[in-house]
This record gives C-alpha cells, sequence and structure tokens, in this order.
C-alpha cells in the first residue's frame, strides 16, 4: 500500500507543475510552504496536499524503553517488580526479547501498564515469552486489556487474550490484529501465568498502530 500511496503522489506532482517533491515531502512552490515530511501524500484539498500516511501506517508505538520513564513522556509501571535492574517494568518494553519483566515471586495480581506520548490508535498486540532463566517454566497464559485516556479516568475492559506456550526462548505466542482501540494508556492484567510460584513474566509486548 505504501508504494501505491507513493505512486499516486508522484503521479499528483508530475500533474500539478507548480510542486515538488523531496523524498516525501511536497514543496509548494507557490506558498514556499514545505509540508510533510510527517507522511505520504494521499489527497489534495484545493491546492493543499494532505498528508495522512501516519494515520494509515503501522507502526511500533513505544520506543526502546531504558527506564520505566525514558524516554519520555511514556511511562512504565507495574504492580511489582522482581527486581528494578534486570527484571523491571520497561524490560517488557526495550525491544529485547532476552530481557523481561518479572513480577515479585508470589502469587497475586500481576499487571503491567504503559503510558503512550499520546492517544493512539492500537490495531495489532504481540507478546514475546521471556528468555532468561528458565524460560519453559514462566510464561503467560491469559490476560485481560484494559485501557484509557487519560490519568484520571477509570480503567476500560478491552478483551481478554490467551497466548500460546512457548517451544522455544522468547517465542511469541501471541501477535493478533487490534480493531477499535484508541487510548494512552494500556494495562495488562496477567490473569493466568504458568509459573511455578504465582508470579508473571514475560520478555517483550509489542503494540503497534499509529
Ligand atoms: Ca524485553
Amino acid at each position: 500500500m505504501k508504494r501505491l500511496f507513493i505512486i499516486a503522489a508522484l503521479l499528483s506532482a508530475l500533474a500539478c507543475a507548480a510542486d515538488v517533491f523531496l523524498g516525501t515531502q511536497r514543496i509548494n512552490t507557490d506558498s514556499g510552504i514545505t509540508l510533510g515530511p510527517q507522511g505520504i501524500a494521499k489527497r489534495y484539498l484545493g491546492t493543499q496536499l494532505i498528508f495522512e500516511a501516519s494515520a494509515e501506517e503501522e507502526v511500533l508505538l513505544t520506543p526502546a524503553m531504558t527506564s520505566n520513564t525514558t524516554p519520555a513522556p511514556f511511562v512504565v509501571a507495574a504492580s511489582s517488580q522482581f527486581n528494578a535492574s534486570d527484571w523491571a517494568a520497561w524490560r517488557a518494553f526495550d525491544q529485547q526479547a532476552v530481557n523481561g519483566w518479572s513480577s515479585v515471586l508470589s502469587a497475586g495480581t500481576h499487571w503491567l501498564s504503559i503510558r503512550l506520548d499520546a492517544v493512539r490508535t492500537v490495531t495489532r498486540l504481540a507478546i514475546d515469552q521471556r528468555v532468561e532463566y528458565n524460560w519453559p517454566n514462566y510464561y503467560v497464559t491469559e490476560f485481560e486489556l484494559y485501557y484509557r485516556n487519560s490519568s484520571t479516568d477509570e480503567w476500560a475492559y478491552f478483551g481478554t487474550y490467551n497466548p500460546a506456550a512457548p517451544v522455544a526462548a522468547g517465542d511469541t505466542t501471541l501477535d493478533t490484529a487490534i480493531t477499535g482501540l484508541q487510548a494512552q494508556e494500556l494495562k495488562f492484567v496477567f490473569t493466568g501465568n504458568h509459573t511455578q510460584n504465582g508470579s508473571a513474566s514475560l520478555g517483550e509486548i509489542r503494540l503497534y498502530g499509529h
């Protein structure tokens, strides 16, 4: 689809001699205004080109986190952390399956949450199970997804998901399309944990959308 948008944009550019494309940017030579580069040209509104690709393309919604609050304004939180280093909450969003999050080693209502940089449309959700120590005995089998648009809102239930059992360390055990979810904050409540002590643990949560 991206290629089609580029071709359409180039054809539009040829039809409108006053406009020059520079990569995905369109420069309106009449006004001297540079539009983009936040997306790919999709349609014209009068003489103005509207960039909408950023609302169409599915991208990873989270950067590689390096602490529970870095980079800002993203914030990762958890009901508990086994420790604040190797098994910290942000390890579920560091874009490395080899590093993961673990709750404390006891039964309880374990959860993870992330605050995104803005209200986003979530279109896909994937879970990578952990790689580290004793992975065959520590993985998530069920979780409930909640969402809200502001920290002052109540969490709203969105759905329940059942990742498969991993057959190798770090396996992606859930990769599913999501429709109808717009939120700035997402919360994962782990209601099924295949663990030896009631804890919850995983390698990575990947949220895609726009
Ligand atoms: Ca990770």
